[in-house]
């Protein structure tokens, strides 16, 4: 059984103001934060903790990197926000920065992930009826069943999870939704001359990390090329190193035609989130036709290259590769009965909880909490560990020693 635990009465203070004065969107996990370093977290009463959800991987680089506070703070008493009416001299000089980095012609700037992924789809339409000539209002686009890509009302219409979607329809239309990591269904479905486009997570992250079988994202743009339909991937939870490269395409060399970044661009500090693509897609869009207020703005252009800049500078992606098969390798020697899958790239990992409880991987998180290390689950009976990139081998080490711990308690 898990060790009776108590929320001390500071915690309870805080909870009780979220219950009171917060909408009840979430189900959060019974710890108040008020500091972050690295890879560790401290609750209000001054107890430590390993990250293991990375603010759902938004924190790759760590909690506040110095060097991403300090451009922070420097920009943010200099310049924060022109919006698009006029110019700034940052938005250039990142949107250069950026494009170099992962080679594409332009970007488009945005905030939240969800606002990357609808201006993807509306350069995908765009294109569609401007550059493939589908006729109007025709435009298909394909995607994933157990797909997250955010919360907005066009994002859940193509949602195959019903928490996410029901009772809050009518939902769009234009969408098709198939067999995550199936080519066969991807063939079948590029048959519509009316597809546009294919979205697809490079790894399912909130479906549980469901890696795809090797091949299937380079046959699925191969596929995608050949019916002249553009390969959309979301790479706002598996990009920017979390996985053990750069991007999660670059395990397959796959070079999407839209490229979709958030979270960790920002190493968490604010919302930032981008949109690559080449001039044939991103011109099609005029002056007028798309926006946003904070998009572009130059206290986001100046944190986003430091935080890239952090990522190659700390050979950040090879140390996830190599920390991430120490943790792998850890998960497995515990040889746990109530362990059935340790799976993940990099340090994107999930385990598949087996237990009689339903409730088993939420009592484990709590035994986790009370040793010292903060998870979640999701969906159930998966348990998400994506700890901050700079964890070192001695930490994960003694973090395979908590989940070890933590299991005997918690089952036992
Ligand atoms: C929540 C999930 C993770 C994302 C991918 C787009 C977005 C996300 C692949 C939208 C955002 C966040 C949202 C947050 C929890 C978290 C999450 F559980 F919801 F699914 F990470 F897996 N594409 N994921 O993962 O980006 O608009 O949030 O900036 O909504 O509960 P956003």
């Amino acid at each position: 059984m898990i060790p009776s635990f108590t929320i001390s009465k500071k915690s309870q203070h805080y909870l009780a103001l979220e219950e009171q004065y917060g909408a009840h969107n979430y189900h959060p996990l019974p710890v108040v934060l008020d500091r972050g370093e690295g890879v560790y977290l401290w609750d209000v009463d001054g107890k430590r903790y390993y990250d293991f959800l990375s603010g759902y991987s938004a924190v790759n680089q760590g909690h506040c990197h110095p060097r991403i506070i300090a451009t922070l703070i420097e920009q943010a008493q200099k310049l924060t926000l022109t919006s698009r009416a006029f110019y700034n001299d940052l938005l250039g000089e990142y949107a250069k920065y950026i494009t170099d980095y992962f080679g594409y012609d332009k970007v488009l700037p945005m905030n939240t992930g969800v606002e990357a992924v609808e201006t993807a789809l509306k350069l995908c339409r765009h294109w569609a009826y401007l550059i493939k000539g589908i006729p109007e209002n025709k435009a298909k686009i394909i995607v994933c069943a157990n797909n997250f890509h955010g919360r907005t009302l066009n994002v859940i219409s193509f949602s195959t999870d019903p928490t996410a979607r029901n009772d809050f329809g009518p939902f769009m239309p234009g969408y098709e939704v198939i067999p995550f990591n199936n080519l066969s269904a991807l063939e079948q479905a590029l048959q519509d001359k009316n597809v546009a486009g294919f979205l697809v997570e490079p790894i399912q992250g909130e479906a549980g990390v469901v890696v795809p079988e090797e091949g299937y994202l380079a046959k699925a743009k191969q596929y995608c090329q050949d019916a002249n339909v553009l390969f959309i991937a979301d790479e706002i939870q598996t990009g920017l190193a979390r996985t053990g490269k750069m991007l999660a395409c670059d395990h397959e060399s796959v070079r999407p035609d839209i490229l979709i970044l958030g979270k960790a661009l920002s190493g968490g500090t604010l919302p930032i989130s981008a949109v690559l693509a080449d001039d044939e897609i991103m011109l099609t869009i005029k002056p007028g036709e798309h926006g946003s207020t904070y998009g572009g703005n130059p206290l986001a252009c100046k944190v986003a290259i430091t935080s890239l800049q952090v990522l190659k500078d700390e050979n950040m992606a090879e140390h996830a590769a190599e920390m991430g098969i120490l943790l792998r390798l850890g998960l497995q020697d515990l040889h746990s009965p109530y362990i059935t899958t340790v799976r993940g790239k990099g340090l994107l990992n999930a385990i598949i909880i087996q237990h009689k409880n339903p409730e088993a991987a939420w009592d484990l998180c709590l035994a986790l909490k009370e040793n010292g290390l903060l998870a979640k689950p999701t969906h159930g009976d998966k348990i998400r560990f994506a700890p901050p990139l700079p964890i070192t081998s001695g930490q994960v080490a003694d973090c395979v020693e908590i989940i070890k711990r933590s299991l005997e308690q918690a089952f036992s």
